[in-house]
């Protein structure tokens, strides 16, 4: 299905509810509140159903396109790569249309809009609402740019393409407030997580030249951080950082004597083949696993682990 044949599907129906994904990021509620927004200018009555999992930060951009969920609506999914990422509390099953960027979404609703190519579902959503109202607006634009700027790590993660930079240029014409949104979406965080991540850079051990850094979040650094859940976005992907790294182990304390640990890797070490070791799993640069140990004793084991296969 092309986005002007989908385009065509959007302007033959009605009474859209926007449906977000589990655990909702800038992408899904960028594309969902730009596309309502859309909608609506096209005369069509459409509301975002209410994720309740939606934080701080963005409820300000999705909270005005709220609505309830009524009997007929079309069930319109953005970003939503299965049925088991439906928002909390919304059944299965009930689908008419999505517009997706997951190549490895199983086409769960009658009609999907795909396109595994691009870094955001924000990238299609731009050019379907171009379709239907010829330019976008000012609010569309900001909302757009943080569908696009946020799924490729403000233009950093692997993903980014040509077409990525060439989609936010655009919208950045189209009125996008590059300059806010990145310092709010990039350069930001709040006061517990950026004392959090001091906590944990001091626990930082590097072996082998930094090729090799674990480092350990425990429930003590979590209570001296004033930390909760929201603070802990992507901890992961911290100890990698250090210039040469080909591994990287960050072990988190779940509750005493029980610890999670993600491992991240460039490709030469398989994460997924230690943390199976451990009853975990994932891909080979990222995995994960959690075992009934504290984490000064988990992280011991899957160094050790990681020793045996190192390349
Ligand atoms: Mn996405």
């Amino acid at each position: 299905m092309t986005v002007s044949e989908f385009a065509d599907t959007l302007r033959q129906r009605d009474d859209f509810l926007i449906l977000t994904h589990t655990r909702p990021d800038g992408d899904t509620l960028g594309s969902a509140a730009a596309l309502c927004s859309g909608l609506r200018r096209a005369g069509k009555t459409a509301v975002i159903y209410p994720n309740p999992e939606v934080t701080e930060h963005y409820l300000p951009m999705v909270a005005p396109y709220f609505g309830p969920e009524r009997e007929g609506q079309c069930v319109l999914c953005v970003d939503v790569a299965g049925e088991e990422m439906f928002p909390k509390g919304f059944r299965r099953g009930k689908a008419d249309l999505c517009v997706d960027h997951h190549a490895k979404n199983p086409g769960f609703a009658p009609l999907t809009l795909l396109d595994g190519d691009k870094a955001s579902c924000g990238e299609i959503v731009m050019e379907l609402i171009e379709l239907l109202c010829g330019e976008l607006t000012k609010e569309e634009a900001d909302s757009l740019y943080t569908a696009v700027s946020t799924d490729c790590g403000c233009f950093v993660y692997g993903n980014t393409r040509a077409d990525t930079h060439r989609a936010a240029a655009h919208l950045m014409d189209c009125g996008a407030d590059a300059k806010r949104l990145n310092k709010s979406l990039f350069r930001s965080v709040s006061y517990s997580r950026l004392v959090l991540e001091g906590l944990i850079f001091s626990s930082l051990r590097a072996m082998k030249d930094g090729q090799l850094v674990s480092a350990t979040v425990t429930l003590d650094m979590m209570k001296r951080a004033g930390a909760t859940e929201d603070d802990c976005d992507d901890l992961a992907s911290l100890p990698g950082r250090v210039r040469g790294n080909r591994a990287s182990v960050l072990v988190r304390e779940l509750a005493p004597g029980r610890s999670k640990a993600s491992i991240r890797t460039d490709g030469s070490v398989d994460a997924s083949a230690v943390c199976a070791r451990f009853g975990g799993g994932g891909h080979k640069m990222a995995s994960g696993c959690t075992a009934d140990l504290g984490p000064e004793e988990l992280t011991e084991a899957l160094l050790g682990a990681i020793a045996e296969v190192w390349p």
